[in-house]
């Protein structure tokens, strides 16, 4: 496994980012596992999640100019994300957007540097079934913005729709990226943290577990 992908995971266990247990997810599956970014609640560990997400990034050859966190766990992972390309010389426009309508000061949705013409880069943490990525997708055109790319901390590698449909498996970015051509980059996926889970001796009693979610509710990839 990648070095990054083994960093994160085991920033993530220590950060009590990634809990194993019963937990109920937006989209109403029960999961054996939740991934909260709100637990990367140290400087330290921010900044370490920064250096993993910028080296999937680089890995990735995405192209992008500006750097977009959703409101509101995508604003501290953006921010901390363009700390850590200024550090690698690299001095970016971050921007964010708020989930409430202002209606004096500024105004608008939006804050930071502007959209227009950038092709941006959205920072967010997770993506099970898309949804929180589309919306992000929508305010950047709304903004004048080109969706260049997303990435995440963790891919939960999920199926769209029912498992009993019969229909082809395909995961939210698998989905997204042949919808809008806007390609997903992960940290790490549900797979990497499979295989991490082998080799961990305090993980390795959940991985039936995780294999049997993956087996019902798994993309497939
Ligand atoms: P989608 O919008 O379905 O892609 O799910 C992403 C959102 O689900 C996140 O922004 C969270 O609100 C929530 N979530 C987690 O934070 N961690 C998980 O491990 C799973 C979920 C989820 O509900 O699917």
């Amino acid at each position: 496994m990648n070095d990054y992908r083994s960093r994160f995971l085991q920033l993530a266990l220590h950060a009590n980012a990634l809990r194993f247990g019963e937990f109920t997810l937006k989209s109403g599956r029960i999961s054996p596992y939740f991934f909260n970014a709100g637990r990367f609640d140290r400087g330290q560990a921010l900044a370490t999640l920064a250096t993993c997400y910028a080296d999937a990034i680089e890995a990735s050859g995405v192209q992008f100019d500006l750097l977009f966190g959703p409101a509101y766990k995508g604003i501290p992972l953006a921010s901390a994300l363009g700390v850590e390309f200024a550090r690698r010389g690299r001095d970016l426009p971050i921007a964010f957007n708020r989930k409430e309508a202002k209606d004096h000061g500024e105004g608008g949705m939006l804050i930071g540097a502007p959209l227009e013409e950038r092709r941006v880069l959205i920072v967010d943490d997770v993506i099970t079934a898309g949804t929180a990525i589309r919306e992000a997708l929508g305010l950047i055109r709304a903004g004048g913005g080109e969706p260049a790319g997303i990435v995440v901390a963790l891919d939960r590698q999920e199926m769209l729709g029912d498992p009993a449909s019969g229909q082809a498996r395909r995961s939210a970015a698998q989905a997204v990226a042949e919808e809008t051509s806007v390609p997903v980059t992960a940290v790490a996926t549900l797979s990497d943290l499979l295989a991490f889970a082998g080799e961990n001796a305090d993980l390795v009693r959940h991985r039936d577990q995780l294999l049997a979610y993956r087996a019902r509710y798994g993309s497939g990839h």
